[in-house]
């Protein structure tokens, strides 16, 4: 029952009547379908004789889960243990300190073991009980907790001590209802109290909100502690704390824990914005400001409203379930748009903040089934599954025209998650087939021979060298429970709560609390809760596994992700004054030759100024918009142009693909490569380059190659160094090589830390190279090279995308786990579907008015793109500052400023898009690239008193829209 909010756990603990339902109760009940959709819903049945899938398929599709969790968690344990992570490519584990940084991703790892005890829950979830037994033992006497390491705050409640917690819950359970693990006498228990008070010195701020960070040996401010300094957390990190430690403080019978987790709780309620009831990004840790006021259900907020729900399912303290009735109608009043969730202000929540959605949103129809709100749900889900099929995985972000926007996906679960939820309150076995196409994909793109490497670029189907835990500790507890039998799970899963990282809380500890807590739970009692949807429907009575109602929900969203790449879907009616649709001229379809475009740019206060090198210059006077929503399509505009130059800087140089495809790799292994300027483009060749490697003599590659026996027909390996990228690849080609790869001399240097570049040619004509060329990281060039030293020959296929492992296999009577890891049924990524993505991408229109003629070759008008962004941006903030406060350039020192702002671009994209030279050492070119980042850095904060900025009004629409283009530029630096 734990995951369906039929009652409060209260009630339900009491056996008490279910409670009231629900205004919205027609909103999931089939009779109250306009007539005309329930015909269309069995006209569309009748088409779809799909059979569906039976009980023997998915009794297989169970066991597939169970080895594939089998492959990932004894790979874990034999290359990895006792570090935190997996590295799936290089088999070893990922220790903190030993690799290079990756930033905030690596404050999860705190020298504990973290995969294991995040799958500790997942070992008794699906009936490894002797492996669940050996886990425990492992953790309770070799996981250290004193250790000096700087941790996120949430990383470590959701994945530590709710592994922690999860694993008592089991251990628990597994000593009452079996023989084994008498032993077992509350040790986990023990040491999630130990961590508790490891995490309470964060919470030692006025306002209650924890500080994002925190040594766990060390605490926070002292000097040993190296933390304590931040201001900003985000609002997941501060409000995703209530079930663990309120469960902590139930179990342990000290209060404190919950306290401090409910005391963040409260501060953030009441930091809501009180017009939009909406809440921001990023939060002031000390004033409550909010420092990213755009809002959304993914990144940065997502599990703050998961816990204010699932808080009053745990605790049955009626006043989270206020608190997120009302947050989830300011949800579906602006952010949900159906089937879109789309991030908005919360000062200005009818103004999309962004045209793109990110992955962590996907966990929301799973919380909309808990809550009871299935359709919307269902709408949702089907377009992710949607982009699921267009791209093989979630990218980390999509546009609203589904195309990639951020390419990466790191194994996330929460698209399983809702596919799991949405199969419970349906009983649709459509489910079941998503839940297939799930294990297909991460079989075909994603399974290595170390476990599974998370994607690089889901376009094209490299690997980063990383598995994190929470694939272990949420995706295979998702798909086991999607296949599994209730009699496949020793225990009752309705008597359990899924936290955010899926670890099992016991639903009666909403009766375990003492006194002093009781009271404070009634504290929320004085609110009116007059208003507020007591939804909480029994699903299982509610839907009575009748598939059609759910397929007549998604039929109508079944080409939402159409094949030809429709336009953006966004929102038009922005005004707010009345149904009426504004027509809002989107910035990819601007044309600066269209006389009708130039009368709408117009009419939103967006002047052209053609400057004396013949660039155009946008700006935007909002006092002179003919209307105040024209002045707001205005700023959009503007900020869709910021956006899109953005994009297509960052598309403008797609990586490449080298994929081992002889065996044992057979395809398995995907690089991640950097593409030359010169040479047979790889996009132009459908088939890609094979062929077996081997190391030129000299292996620089600078001279006449001596060994040209051995690198005829091969693909030519050679170090980066001592002469240009452009004359290895000739002398390569001399001795008959088919493709080179260039492997980075730099030790250590990696895809996944280092930006990737083209190799520029030499700057003669290099149309005389006629092979395909591609660079290699070291880490990843050095994969390569070991594989060669272990197996000899080596093959490999040089691409633009990696392609289906199926067709490398030659010998269909492989082994057992090559056969299970490998797909039933090939499907090449779909090509059509990534030309698709391509032509989106070019089809950015460049103002005809914008010079073509620059002298910087093809580049030249994402160079002036690049330009226009900084000079939007530039104009943008002069307009909104004025000149006193914050002088910038002006359009007669801009010609000159930003010709020199150009150069500096072009020499930018020289280090990351065509390293001019490679005669330079490493050491050099990265001192380069520091100077490039100071001159950045100071050319974009060098006062310089602008006249025009100085003439420039500004009016008090224009103060309030300040927020919102700091929030843009917040949005621009964003990362998940
Ligand atoms: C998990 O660690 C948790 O689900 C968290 O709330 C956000 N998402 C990651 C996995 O994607």
């Amino acid at each position: 029952m734990g995951h369906f909010c039929s009652q409060r756990a209260s009630e339900r603990m009491s056996d008490g009547p279910m409670s009231g339902v629900e205004s919205g109760r027609e909103r999931f009940s089939s009779s109250a379908l306009p007539r005309w959709l329930l015909l269309f819903a069995v006209s569309c049945l009748g088409l779809r004789m799909v059979a569906a899938m039976g009980k023997e398929e998915k009794r297989q599709l169970r066991d597939q889960v169970l080895e594939m969790f089998d492959h990932a968690y004894q790979n874990y344990m034999k290359h990895a243990y006792p570090a935190d992570e997996l590295m799936p490519l290089t088999c070893r584990g990922r220790v903190r300190g030993l690799e290079p940084s990756r930033g905030d991703v690596d404050d999860a790892l705190g020298k504990f073991s973290l995969t294991l005890i995040d799958t500790l829950d997942t070992l008794a979830l699906l009936n490894q009980l002797e492996e669940f037994e050996v886990a425990v033992k492992k953790v309770i006497n070799d996981v250290h907790l004193d250790n000096d390491v700087v941790v996120s705050v949430f990383e470590t409640n959701i994945r530590v001590l709710g592994g922690l917690l999860g694993g008592h819950s089991m251990a628990t359970l597994v000593k009452e209802q079996s023989e084994q693990m008498q032993w077992y006498n509350d040790d986990l228990l023990f040491m999630a109290k130990d961590l508790g008070y490891r995490l309470l010195p964060a919470f030692n701020t006025t306002s209650g909100l924890p500080y994002p960070r925190v040594n766990l040996k060390h605490g926070l401010r002292r000097p040993q502690a190296r933390t304590g300094t931040e201001t900003d957390t985000c609002t997941a990190c501060a409000g995703t704390l209530i079930l663990e430690f309120a469960a902590l403080s139930r179990l342990t019978g000290d209060p404190i824990f919950e306290q401090h987790a409910r005391k963040a709780l409260d501060f953030l309620w009441e930091r809501r914005q009180r017009n939009s009831n909406l809440v921001g990004t990023t939060i002031n840790i000390h004033t409550g400001d909010w420092v990213r006021r755009d809002s959304g259900v993914g990144a940065g907020i997502d599990s703050y409203y998961e816990y204010l729900f699932k808080a009053y399912i745990l605790l049955g303290d009626d006043g989270y379930l206020q608190r997120f009735n009302t947050h989830y109608a300011a949800i579906m009043k602006y952010i949900s748009q159906p089937p879109l969730l789309l991030d908005v202000h919360i000062h200005k929540p009818l103004l999309n903040s962004r045209t793109w959605m990110d992955a962590l949103l996907a966990f929301f129809p799973g919380l909309q089934v808990l809550k009871g709100d299935i359709r919307p749900a269902i709408e949702t889900h089907e377009m992710l599954y949607q982009v699921t099929k267009k791209h093989n995985f979630l990218p980390e972000a999509f546009t609203t025209d589904f195309r990639v926007h951020w390419a990466q996906h790191p194994l996330r679960p929460e698209f399983a998650e809702s596919t799991y939820f949405l199969y419970k309150a349906t009983g649709d076995k459509y489910y079941l087939e998503v839940g297939k196409t799930i294990i297909e994909n991460l079989n075909k793109y994603a399974r290595v021979p170390c476990g599974f490497a998370a994607m690089k670029d889901v376009r094209t189907g490299s690997h980063e060298d990383r598995m994190d835990s929470f694939f272990l500790a949420e995706m295979f507890k998702y798909l086991y429970l999607l296949f599994a039998e209730k009699e496949d799970v020793l225990f009752d899963i309705e008597d359990y709560i899924f936290t955010t990282e899926a670890h099992l809380l016991p639903l009666w500890l909403s009766t375990n609390f003492t006194k002093k807590q009781k009271n404070e739970a009634t504290a929320y009692s004085d609110l009116d809760d007059s208003n507020f949807d007591w939804s909480c429907p029994n699903t299982q009575v509610l839907f009575p596994n009748d598939p059609s109602y759910a397929n007549s929900i998604r039929e109508p969203f079944k080409n939402v992700v159409d094949k030809t790449c429709p336009k953006a879907n966004m929102r038009q009616d922005v005004g707010g004054d009345g149904p009426g649709v504004r027509s809002h001229l989107r910035a990819r379809d601007f044309m600066a030759n269209n006389a009708e475009h130039l009368d709408l740019l117009k009419k939103m206060g967006v002047s052209l100024i053609h400057l004396k090198d013949g660039r155009v210059q946008l700006v935007q006077h909002a006092n002179q918009a003919a209307s105040a929503h024209d002045a707001e399509d205005g700023l959009r505009f503007m900020q869709e142009m910021i956006e899109l130059s953005s994009q297509q800087q960052k598309e403008q140089l797609p990586p490449r693909a080298v994929q081992i495809i002889s065996p044992p790799f057979l395809g398995r292994m995907v690089l991640t490569a950097g593409p030359a300027q010169f040479g047979i483009e790889l996009s132009k060749i459908t088939t890609g380059v094979r062929g077996f490697v081997a190391k030129c003599e000299p292996y620089n590659g600078c001279s006449e190659v001596t060994n040209h026996e051995s690198i005829k027909g091969k693909i030519a390996l050679m170090q980066r160094g001592h002469c240009m990228f452009a004359e290895k690849a000739r002398n390569a080609q001399k001795a008959g090589a088919i493709g080179g790869i260039v492997i980075d001399d730099n030790e250590g240097s990696s895809s996944d830390t280092a930006p990737l570049f083209q190799m520029a040619g030499d700057g003669k004509n290099t149309d005389d190279v006629t092979i395909s060329m591609l660079f290699l990281f070291n880490k990843e060039g050095n994969i390569i090279l070991d594989a060669m030293q272990e197996y000899q020959e080596v093959e490999v296929l040089l691409s633009d995308k990696a392609k289906d492992r199926a067709s490398f296999i030659k010998d269909p009577g492989m082994e057992e786990s090559e056969r299970n890891s490998e797909v039933l049924q090939s499907r090449e990524p779909s090509s059509a579907t990534y030309e698709c993505q391509r032509e989106a991408a070019l089809n950015i229109k460049i103002p005809s008015g914008w010079k073509a003629d620059e002298p910087v070759n093809d580049n030249s008008g994402q160079s002036i793109m690049s330009d226009a962004k900084m000079q939007l941006r530039n104009e943008i903030l002069d307009i909104l500052s004025g000149s006193d406060q914050n002088p910038r350039k002006t359009p007669t020192d801009t010609s000159s400023d930003t010709v020199d702002g150009k150069d500096k671009d072009m020499q930018r994209t020289g280090c990351q898009g065509t390293f001019e030279d490679d005669q330079e050492s490493s050491a050099q070119s990265s001192d380069q690239e520091n100077e490039e980042t100071d001159n950045e850095v100071e050319q974009e904060s060098s006062p310089n008193i602008s006249q025009e900025t100085e003439a420039r009004t500004i009016d008090s629409l224009l103060s309030d829209w300040k927020e919102e283009i700091d929030a843009f530029e917040m949005m621009d630096k964003d990362e998940l």
